[in-house]
């Protein structure tokens, strides 16, 4: 394979990523997790299956970071996971040890690699992973606008019962529960949906996605979501390999784009071979700026009390 890209953390989210990206050989992939066992063996395991399905990529797995060295890409999924009734933000204190552990050896091995943040509090985990690494905002961006505006897809698509290929949807904000939908710019098949649903049915919509994690916690009553979250990670991955230049929500570093300043929030970003190359604008009612402010003051505490 011409590409390596490195998952860390061989959890729910990273072994399903590893393998969503093997299956399409998008690139060889190393996995590294403080549970090296845990890692080689879900490799061995994948790479099993790779005579049957028929792929050609190279799922390797471990506890050290010497075979991560010259990665294209590098997904951060280490980390403690949701329990019920646990907020993202209970998990800051901890996961912000290991991002600081995981990036520092990341980027000891690969200087010039892009990193893409998964492990919750999404926004601020992105931040510990800027701050660690000195990475300009092109080359450290987070995961969470994709898997949410998917939810979002996915209902709209069930509540008018038409192909989820068909909707559009954009999810901006921070990764919680302050996220902010935005049906005014989701559309089925180009069609505007406030002209397709009530205002009622929109709102119901936008309350299920921004629960949509706490939905599936509730189901699998320990661990949270990771075929839709593996999948979002995958379609980041795809367009940066690719250079597809592909619209994406993500969380991106602001640099003054809509009036935040050195703060990670969710907005569609283009993605392709230079990683995050541009944030895009869009324009926003008096409300959606409110609610986008009241996302950006969640992360913003946040970070505040990081210690990195
Ligand atoms: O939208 C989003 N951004 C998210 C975020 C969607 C889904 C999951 N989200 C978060 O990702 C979740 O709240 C967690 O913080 C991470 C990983 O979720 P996952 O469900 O994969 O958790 P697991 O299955 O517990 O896997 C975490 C793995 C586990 O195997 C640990 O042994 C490993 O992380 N781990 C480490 N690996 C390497 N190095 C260190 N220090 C380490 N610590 C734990």
């Amino acid at each position: 394979m011409q590409h390596k890209v490195t998952v860390v953390g061989a959890g729910n989210v990273g072994a399903t990523t590893a393998q969503r990206i093997a299956e399409r050989e998008l690139a060889d992939v190393v996995m590294v997790d403080v549970a090296a066992d845990l890692a080689a063996g879900k490799a061995l395991d994948m790479m099993e299956a790779a005579p049957i399905l028929g792929f050609n990529a190279r799922i390797t797995g471990g506890g050290g970071y010497a075979p991560t060295a010259g990665s294209d890409i590098c997904v951060v999924t280490a980390g403690l996971a949701r329990k019920p009734g646990m907020s993202r933000d209970d998990l800051l204190a901890k996961n912000t040890e290991i991002l600081k552990e995981v990036v520092e050896r990341l980027v000891e091995h690969s200087p010039e690699t892009i990193l893409i943040i998964v492990t919750n509090p999404l926004d601020a985990m992105c931040e510990v992973a800027r701050r660690v690494s000195g990475f300009p905002r092109e080359r450290v961006f987070g995961m969470a606008g994709v898997l949410d505006s998917a939810r979002m897809r996915y209902f709209i698509a069930t509540e008018l019962n038409v192909s989820v290929e068909d909707v559009d949807a954009f999810v901006l904000g921070g990764h919680g529960d302050t996220m902010v939908p935005l049906p005014r710019y989701a559309t089925v098949n180009g069609i505007p949906l406030p002209q397709l649903l009530s205002a009622a049915k929109i709102e119901a919509i936008n309350d299920r996605t921004r629960n949509g994690g706490a939905e599936i916690v509730n189901y699998y009553k320990q661990g949270s979501a990771y075929y839709a979250p593996s999948a979002a990670v995958l379609d980041m991955v795809a367009a940066i390999l690719h250079d597809k230049k592909k619209i994406l929500p993500c969380a991106v570093l602001l640099q003054g784009e809509y009036g935040y300043d050195d703060l990670f929030v969710g907005v569609p970003a283009k993605l392709g071979r230079g990683g995050m190359e541009e944030v895009i604008q869009l324009s926003l009612t008096t409300e959606e700026k409110a609610a986008l402010a009241k996302s950006a003051e969640a992360v913003k505490g946040l970070v505040q009390s990081l210690k990195v």
